[in-house]
């Protein structure tokens, strides 16, 4: 018998994969059925993007989602809008206008290496997919106007979710709609890749993997080096207005009196960067002015998974002092958005100057505007630091070279609800239930 899930994925590719595709698709194994999922195109196509694209629809046992995902040029592939079903019968909840990656900066710690990827990359960057890339719980997609795909769509056990195991057991799993692709930036690939779980997270990742530089051989290939993401996270919480950007955090000294959470307009309010303060939990969201049923403003908090904070310090013109921060918060403008994307007017910007204004007067923070109540942008920089290692060698490689592919180093955020839903979103009960 077919599951919901591989009869969805069929529709999914007759809608929008290529034939050819489709004959070479690998079937979804069966989930129990509390677990299955439906995945599809959507049924109202919610892209508004020109770039070639697609929207996808999956609905779980309690919540949906509805995305677009586009090729949005030199920046990859990049999410939304992004919508939300909290329940099986509420209408969708805009959540994300657009979000993804805006820069990819790798500095070599030697050899005057210090690469913005993304000056390089192109439309033309994003690579094909095949079903073994796929694997098992996932197909291959072919985007609007394009002839070859470049997308894989998993679905995939996302692990425990809850349990309660007071007298009797009670458990559910947690599932989850992965979206992702390849950006090739010379001998680097880069998996961008999106996490739409069904608790109404979502997760923002990008591996790097591919081989060591070979163009100074043998030193670059053995070169310590950083692989930097700007993660840009435009959230349109209920719709592009009346949104807050907001500063979360945590103190505890040795006087139990001055221990205590926070929450806090970020900045004061204002446009600007902040350093990540991990002995405070810090943390920034977006709250909007809607309620829920227990009268608190619906939002999101980001949660950082770091193994490191990385600064870096360049020269005139690229000083790299984006790098001086970890979180900020603009303003949303529609010029902004637009300075970052291929269109066919753009050329190429760099973090300093679309984010902290360097060579355009008021871009980005520089002219700290109103966080409060309007539409607001979350920027978050992740690093996963590259320090080569013998497993970096391919067999038979001399000590001096290495020529191996290195196994995918990850990096990324996650978008977390805070009081987005008015109880357990995934059928959690009251504990007189698991006792
Ligand atoms: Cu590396």
């Amino acid at each position: 018998m077919k599951t919901l899930g591989s009869t969805a994925l069929v529709l999914l590719i007759a809608t929008i994969a290529s034939a050819q595709e489709t004959t070479r698709r690998r079937a979804v194994p069966r989930m129990p059925p509390a677990q299955e999922q439906s995945v599809r195109a959507c049924t109202t196509d919610i892209c508004t993007t020109s770039q070639p694209h697609a929207c996808i629809e999956i609905t779980n046992a309690e919540t949906a989602w509805r995305t677009c995902i586009s090729n949005q040029g030199r920046r990859g592939l990049v999410l939304g809008p992004t919508d939300l079903r909290r329940t099986p019968t509420s209408d969708w909840l805009r959540i994300l206008r657009e979000a993804g990656v805006a820069e990819i900066f790798v500095p070599y710690h030697g050899l005057g290496l210090r690469l913005y990827d993304h000056e390089t990359t192109s439309a033309q960057s994003i690579l094909e997919v095949t079903p073994a890339d796929a694997g098992p719980n996932g197909t291959v997609l072919t985007l609007s106007g394009q002839r070859i795909p470049q997308l894989v769509v998993e679905t995939n056990d996302r692990g425990i979710a809850w349990l309660c195991k007071e007298r009797r057991s009670i458990s559910r799993r947690g599932q989850e709609l992965v979206l992702w692709g390849v950006q090739d930036a010379a001998n680097y690939d880069f998996i961008i890749e999106y996490r739409l779980r069904d608790d109404g997270s979502i997760g923002f990742r990008l591996g790097a993997t591919g081989y060591n530089n070979p163009f100074f051989p043998p030193r670059s290939t053995t070169e310590a080096h950083m692989h930097d993401v700007l993660w840009r996270v435009d959230v349109d919480l209920n719709g592009s207005g009346n949104d807050t950007a907001v500063e979360l955090t945590h103190t505890e000294t040795s006087n139990p009196r001055v221990t205590r959470d926070d929450e806090a307009p970020f900045n004061g309010g204002r446009e600007g960067v902040v350093k990540w303060d991990p002995e405070k939990f810090f943390t920034i969201g977006v709250e909007d002015a809607t309620l829920n049923a227990h009268g608190n403003r619906i939002g999101y908090a980001l949660r950082p998974a770091a193994s490191g904070i990385s600064r870096h310090f360049g020269s005139v013109p690229r000083e790299e002092k984006f790098t001086q921060s970890d979180f900020a918060v603009t303003r949303f403008k529609q010029s902004e958005r637009d300075a970052l994307y291929d269109t066919a007017h753009v050329r190429y910007l760099q973090p300093d100057q679309y984010l902290l204004g360097q060579d355009f007067e008021g871009m980005g923070v520089a002219d700290n505007e109103s966080i409060e109540n309007s539409d607001v942008v979350l920027w978050y920089r992740s690093s996963a630091h590259h320090d080569p290692h013998d497993e970096d060698h391919a067999p038979g490689d001399p000590s001096s070279l290495m020529t191996g592919i290195t196994n995918v180093h990850w990096q990324g955020v996650d978008l977390e609800p805070r009081n987005l839903f008015d109880f357990n979103p995934l059928g959690g009960p009251s504990r007189t239930n698991c006792q």
